[in-house]
């Protein structure tokens, strides 16, 4: 109650930040994308994080609007970096379930684009598993609307809900990233070992490239190379950081 009140303040007084978690490309070790994370900076409170907010937004129907403010933001951004030394990297942003049930996603999305003057191949949108499979039709018939304007599009958390590969082959999706829980583990768990394995050989018989999530250690990221996974993301890498770190970063891997 008193939070929902605080953060319907929040939206009018735009106290909502992004941070943005570095992608490296595995094999070249560049930085190839950033996730936007968002941060709300809570007068009397600091930096809160978005697991303690997030879902009041999800339940309260905020998120359509917030939503909409992280798609702008997020697409300035791509803006500024395509303008810099560093060069175009790509931007995604996690989309709610309820986005695609209430609103207008794909206005939101192409009206940003055009705002600032940016390639759709420069944002993607990242839905959990569990978003997925509510609103199948309408979120499908989104979904292939947005792609066929060139915006990628990700799976979030992979494993963690019951969609088998070929329940997800039917989606519009070009990536898929691995929920943390199977990536913790995956150098000491055989059985995690063999299901992210399972994982990359089946994304990429689809066609679909790979992300790992949450890793931490060096060891996590020779396994996940030697078994082919594309892309990496978590704090071996860095932290979830504000905009113009995430440029110092880019300037020291490019
Ligand atoms: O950054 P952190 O690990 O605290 O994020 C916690 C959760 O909040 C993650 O699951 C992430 O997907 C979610 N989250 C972060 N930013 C956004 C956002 O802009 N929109 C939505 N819907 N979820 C977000
Ligand atoms: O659900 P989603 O994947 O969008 O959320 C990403 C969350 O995971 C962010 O809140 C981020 O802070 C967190 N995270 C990112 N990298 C790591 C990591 O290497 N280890 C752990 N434990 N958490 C991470
Ligand atoms: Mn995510
Ligand atoms: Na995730």
């Amino acid at each position: 109650q008193d939070l929902e009140h605080a953060l319907r303040k929040a939206v009018e007084n735009e106290e909502f930040e992004l941070y943005y978690q570095p992608k490296l490309l595995l094999g070249a070790d560049t930085i190839v994308g950033v996730e936007a994370l968002l941060r709300w900076d809570r007068p009397g409170h600091g930096l809160v994080s978005p697991g303690l907010f997030v879902p009041v937004l999800e339940e309260t129907g905020l998120i359509v609007r917030v939503g909409r403010w992280v798609i702008d933001t997020a697409c300035r951004q791509i803006k500024a970096w395509s303008l810099h030394a560093t060069g175009a990297v790509q931007v995604s942003v996690n989309i709610a379930g309820r986005q695609f049930a209430e609103g207008d996603l794909e206005g939101d999305v192409l009206r940003a684009l055009a705002a600032h003057d940016v390639p759709a191949a420069l944002l993607e949108l990242e839905l959990t598993e569990t978003s997925l499979m509510i609103n199948t039709e309408r979120t499908m018939q989104c979904l292939s609307n947005l792609r066929a304007h060139g915006i990628q599009v990700s799976v979030d958390d992979f494993g963690t809900g019951y969609s088998s590969l070929a329940y997800l082959r039917r989606f519009p999706i070009d990536k898929l990233k691995i929920d943390i829980a199977f990536i913790r583990d995956v150098t000491t768990n055989a059985d995690d070992a063999a299901i992210v394995n399972a994982i990359i050989t089946m994304a990429h018989s689809l066609n679909v490239q790979v992300v790992a999530e949450g890793v931490e250690t060096p060891a996590q990221k020779a396994f996940l190379l030697a078994h082919g996974c594309d892309q990496i993301q978590g704090y071996l890498v860095s932290r979830p950081l504000p905009a113009h770190l995430v440029t110092s970063l880019m300037a020291l891997h490019a």
